[in-house]
């Protein structure tokens, strides 16, 4: 372990240990029997730990910084084996999971066959939850509370939610539920202002309100605690008194949905924190703590810059610098989007809460008035976009392959039955890696080839990326364009001039085969190129669109191919695979055909191109697969004989 003082001046305090309170410290109970001096250097031990870690192989680090105190506040109180502490998201949970055994594997995190970046059931009995997406945990556990009551325990049940998770419809349609039900549970309210990039909405507006209050200020200059006196009521007379002293704002909006409401309070006091946590613990009903904290918190180049310290990649922990990612699929979708938005003055990008994320950066300051962060609500993002299609705007909705799923109702009743003039631009599709199974984007092909008048696109490089993108535009009705998490060649010039009229369904012979042909999209493209480079009888075809799919040539092909092998980044049920073979059966023709692709698996955290390789759809997949079709070397002898 690191010496905090390591990280010089990078640290915004430095505190020499003498001993280390840590290496004590493997579950919730080892920190009850901590005194009040050793858990404030659990918390600094914490830090370094955590900033050590993600140093070694980046990871979610000014969240994880931000919720130290509340983790080892949390941790103090409650046992997370029988207690549920329910975090939302799961990325700031890395403290967390050094505090409950799993210190000597911290390092793997995020990494091949490592811990996951988020909590998760299976890894853990005190990871209360599996996430990964927002906004879920304040719902889950809101049946946490109901299953004790109905089983009657009294184990205690607390969500740790961020104020970017909270503008999620989800949260807050469970915060009216509870308002009602009113189960015994502590919903923390961790309020750093920040989701990934600024936090949006009128909520946010009202928290940092309650922030300028003079009340709130008077704490900041005086030391919280004696504006806090109050509490010390807290026993006798709390129910009544709370109110009272934690309700200025009569309005509050969570009181008037029947919760509790106590804050704001510095979420980096930790004793104030754990005075506050306790006696909420002891009231009865739901209660809501708001705690103010600073994302990356104590490591200064992360509290200056959270953006990128939110999930940097590998890093100097001693010099700490920003690195530049190279030329990214997002960046060549902003720049296009840039291009496109100076020739319409109808284009819009709507994203939610992705911005950095899928490039949007440069566009949102060059076009604000037709730009838009709707938070985290994906299902706002699309419906929203619907409403602007209503009206004669083209919207195009920038967002994740994973959390569209959340958009899904809204694509097919709002977008896809009326036929608007919707472009869905969709990142991070496929394998994504560090951020593993909650975030791999594999199932969108499946689930929007079903919908009636979608259709998709798989670009193979940033040409194509661009090129579909201004023909989607062009076309209208709902279109959908997936790429990868990742780089790709950036374009030659800027403005770009040289956009391909591409037909839209039209497929694309990379190489010419005699004996069978590989049907690739995306990045898959390139294995299939390399797998057949030494085999002339093996042709490969850009299968640039799933739907349509480009059946004339494929029935085309089919009249001399001896098989088909799909390729994709992708699911193997309802992807490319599954709409060759459902078009050749539909059509009557029979021809041997191997799907390659991701199996009916989740697929954790790893390497991605390790695991395209064990999926079995990287270079050596397709090579296999040709063997067992006898296209190896059987054909090559045949075409030898040719
Ligand atoms: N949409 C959904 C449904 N889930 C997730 N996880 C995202 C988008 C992406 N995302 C994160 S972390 C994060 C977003 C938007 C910001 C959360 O802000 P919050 O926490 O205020 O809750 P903070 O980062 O500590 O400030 C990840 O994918 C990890
Ligand atoms: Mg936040």
């Amino acid at each position: 372990m690191p010496n905090v003082s390591n990280a010089g001046t990078e640290m915004t305090e430095s505190v020499a240990f003498t001993k280390s309170v840590l290496e004590r410290v493997n579950s919730s109970q080892d920190v009850k029997k901590l005194n009040k001096e050793e858990l404030h250097q659990l918390t600094e031990e914490l830090r370094s730990e955590i900033i050590r870690v993600c140093s070694l192989g980046g990871g979610h680090l000014a969240s994880s910084l931000g919720a130290v105190e509340l983790t080892v506040a949390l941790h103090s109180l409650y046992n997370s084996k029988v207690d549920r502490l329910v975090f939302d998201v799961g990325h700031q949970t890395y403290g967390h999971k050094i505090i409950t055994g799993r210190k000597d594997q911290i390092d793997s995190v995020r990494k091949h066959d490592g811990l996951a970046g988020f909590t998760t059931t299976s890894e853990s009995e005190d990871d209360a939850l599996t996430v990964g997406h927002a906004s879920t945990s304040i719902a889950a556990a809101f049946g946490m509370a109901l299953a004790r009551d109905a089983q009657g325990e009294d184990y205690g049940v607390v969500a740790v939610i961020g104020d970017g998770s909270l503008t999620g419809g989800l949260a807050l349609a469970a915060l009216n539920q509870i308002g009602d039900v009113k189960p015994k549970m502590t919903i923390i309210v961790n309020d750093n202002e920040m989701s990934i990039s600024e936090n949006v909405g009128a909520l946010n507006g009202y928290f940092s309100s309650l922030q300028v209050q003079p009340w709130f200020q008077n704490a900041e200059k005086t030391g919280r605690r004696q504006l806090w006196q109050p509490i010390a009521e807290f026993g006798s007379r709390a129910k009544h008194s709370i109110r009272r002293f934690f309700d200025p704002a009569s309005a509050n909006p969570f009181h008037a949905m029947g919760l509790r409401y106590v804050g704001p309070i510095d979420g980096h006091d930790l004793d104030q924190l754990t005075y506050y946590l306790k006696h909420i613990r002891e009231l009865d009903g739901p209660t809501m703590l708001h705690i103010v904290t600073k994302k990356g918190k104590g490591y200064k180049i992360a509290e200056s810059d959270p953006k990128y310290w939110h999930g940097p990649p590998k890093f100097d922990a001693d010099k700490p610098v920003k690195k530049g990612k190279g030329y990214s699929w997002s960046n060549a979708f902003g720049d296009a989007a840039c291009q496109l938005a100076e020739e319409n003055e109808r284009l819009w990008m709507l994203t939610p809460a992705m911005s950095i994320g899928s490039g949007l950066v440069g566009y949102s300051e060059r076009f604000p008035k037709r730009y838009l962060d709707v938070g985290i609500a994906e299902d706002v993002c699309v419906t929203t976009a619907a409403g602007l299609a209503l009206q004669g705007e083209k919207p195009v909705v920038a967002i994740y392959s994973t959390f569209l799923q959340r958009g899904y109702d809204q694509v097919i009743h709002d977008v896809c039955i009326e036929n608007l003039d919707v472009v869905f631009a969709i990142d991070r599709a496929g394998l994504v890696g560090g951020d593993g199974a909650t975030h791999q984007g594999v199932f969108d092909v499946s689930f929007m080839r079903a919908i009636p008048n979608m259709s998709i696109a798989v670009p193979k490089d940033s040409k194509e990326q661009r090129s579909m993108l201004k023909k989607a535009l062009e076309m209208g009705g709902p279109k959908a364009i997936r790429w990868p998490r990742g780089g790709v060649e950036a374009p030659p010039e800027a403005p770009v001039t040289d956009w391909d009229e591409i037909e839209w369904g039209s497929w694309e012979i990379l190489k010419e085969g005699s004996s069978a042909y590989v049907l690739a999209c995306g990045l898959t493209i390139d294995y299939a190129l390399e797998a057949t480079k030494d085999l002339p009888h093996i042709g490969v075809v850009n299968a640039r669109f799933v739907k349509p799919l480009d059946t004339a040539m494929l029935l085309e092909l089919a009249r001399t191919a001896k098989a088909f092998i799909t390729v994709e980044d992708h699911a193997r049920d309802g992807g490319l695979g599954s709409a060759v073979v459902e078009a050749l059966v539909d059509n009557d023709v029979f021809v041997p055909t191997r799907r390659l692709g991701i199996p009916n698996v989740f697929v954790p955290h790893g390497d991605t191109a390790l695991q395209h390789e064990e999926l079995g759809y990287g270079v050596r997949g397709i090579r296999q697969a040709l063997d067992e079709l006898s296209l190896l070397h059987g054909l090559s002898k045949l075409q030898v004989q040719d």
